[in-house]
């Protein structure tokens, strides 16, 4: 074992707090949705039994709606705003009011698949499979085929140049006071600024003021934006169930799923823009597209088997950004008017945006390409540690370090290059 992927161990071990792991200390002391699934991919490399321990945990904040929340408060701590008391959401289990990216049933299928034990998985299925229906019933009402986020938050690319226009409109008033904990943890210039938090915190009290009811929800939401990206990590994760489905002898539901994965593969592809060589999301209150030159618009690479030419012109377009850049993959195009190398969703480069995209790549028949980007991920771990995130420019480490879902992707990534 190299001491690179000794050390991402001690990393999960040190963020271990009782079968489920902060992304870092102090700075996110909870669990959270998307950062666990990584997590429990890498742990199936090595323990699948701590793996399976990971999305139970998640699951056990599961609302009876079928959503899994963005944060489960297993445990109380004071070093992150906004905690439970801003949410004062109805759940048994303290969680936040909102999801994030279902990457679940994708660590799912990975554990499954490296030896799981059938009821564990067959209890975990359930629980995706009500979070898909709920992801469709609440966040696609009209059926269009493409889900939408309420809140920034839910993107996991909270301050993303893609939500400037549609969070522009969303006031800058809230009833809670916005006491923020991250600068006091990390540099406020790799941090959203202010007015993104009282927006954010906008967001909270209106749909705390609606019951945290989905139809009001949708109703009152100031901000709803069908989001190319979570789309297309919720068809992977749908293709993933489907397969389980099957594997677990439902055919109703995998019917069931094969039906929403096909309506949302096409949505999908109509959402391609060859002038852009991306897909773009669409922002709901103002019916327009989401120009914003951001990584989202490659993110269909990871669920569709894409035709040649639009292959091409995407492995191009990633190609210019990453050019002259130290480190791949960045999350907004460098040059443009929103890239901010070192601020957090508005430019640098995260090791789990890279193995998505790797992913994709490999799916659509592009080796080189995936190499490329992988090996860019894995020499900037090596360099700089496991940081959350890095600036794209000069390599460096940014965020907090000691990084959970770092871990996790750079021993993904560094067995597929043994492999
Ligand atoms: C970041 O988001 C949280 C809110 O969810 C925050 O800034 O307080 C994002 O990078 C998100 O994608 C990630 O899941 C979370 C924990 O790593 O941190």
């Amino acid at each position: 074992m190299n001491q690179h992927i000794a050390e991402a161990r001690r990393i999960l071990a040190a963020n271990d707090r009782g079968g489920y792991t902060v992304p870092t200390d102090r700075l996110y002391p909870f669990q959270w949705n998307w950062d666990s699934a990584f997590v429990a991919m890498g742990f199936a490399l090595y323990d699948v039994e701590r793996a399976y321990r990971e999305l139970e945990r998640l699951a056990e904040g599961q609302w009876a709606d079928g959503m899994i929340p963005h944060i489960v408060f297993h445990q109380p701590s004071d070093t992150y705003f906004p905690g439970p008391a801003v949410w004062r959401t109805p759940n048994p289990v303290p969680t936040s009011g909102i999801t994030q990216p279902p990457v679940f049933a994708i660590a799912l299928r990975k554990l499954h698949e490296a030896g799981g034990d059938r009821a564990r998985s067959l209890a975990l299925y359930e629980a995706a499979l009500r979070w898909h229906r709920w992801w469709y019933r609440a966040r696609d009402p009209d059926g269009t085929g493409l889900v939408a986020l309420l809140h920034p938050w839910e993107s996991g690319s909270d301050n993303s140049p893609a939500w400037d226009v549609a969070l522009a409109r969303v006031p800058t008033t809230t009833a809670t006071p916005v006491a923020r904990k991250d600068t006091g943890h990390v540099s406020a210039d790799m941090r959203p600024r202010d007015a993104d938090y009282h927006r954010f915190i906008h967001l909270v009290d209106t749909y705390a003021d609606c019951g945290w009811n989905p139809i009001r929800q949708w109703q009152k939401a100031p901000f709803k934006v069908a989001d190319i990206q979570t789309t297309a990590i919720l068809l992977k994760a749908g293709e993933d169930l489907e397969v389980l489905a099957r594997r677990f002898d439902r055919p109703a539901e995998a019917d069931e799923i094969a039906a929403l994965n096909d309506r949302t593969r096409r949505a999908i592809l109509a959402q391609w823009r060859p002038q852009l060589s991306r897909f773009v999301s669409r922002d709901l209150v103002s019916g327009a597209d989401v120009e914003a030159a951001t990584q989202a618009g490659f993110m269909p690479l990871l669920s569709l088997d894409l035709d040649r030419a639009i292959v091409e012109a995407i492995v191009a377009e990633m190609k210019v950004w990453s050019d002259g850049l130290k480190v791949a993959f960045p999350t907004t195009k460098p040059g443009t008017s929103a890239w901010e190398p070192k601020r957090y969703w508005r430019g640098p480069a995260w090791a789990i945006i890279d193995w998505l995209l790797i992913d994709g790549l490999m799916r659509n028949r592009q080796p080189a390409a995936a190499a490329a980007l992988r090996r860019s991920a894995i020499a900037a771990i090596e360099a700089e540690g496991f940081a959350e995130y890095f600036d794209p420019v000069t390599g460096e480490g940014c965020g907090g370090l000691g990084f959970s879902w770092t871990a996790a992707a750079y021993m993904v990534l560094a067995e597929a290059e043994s492999a």
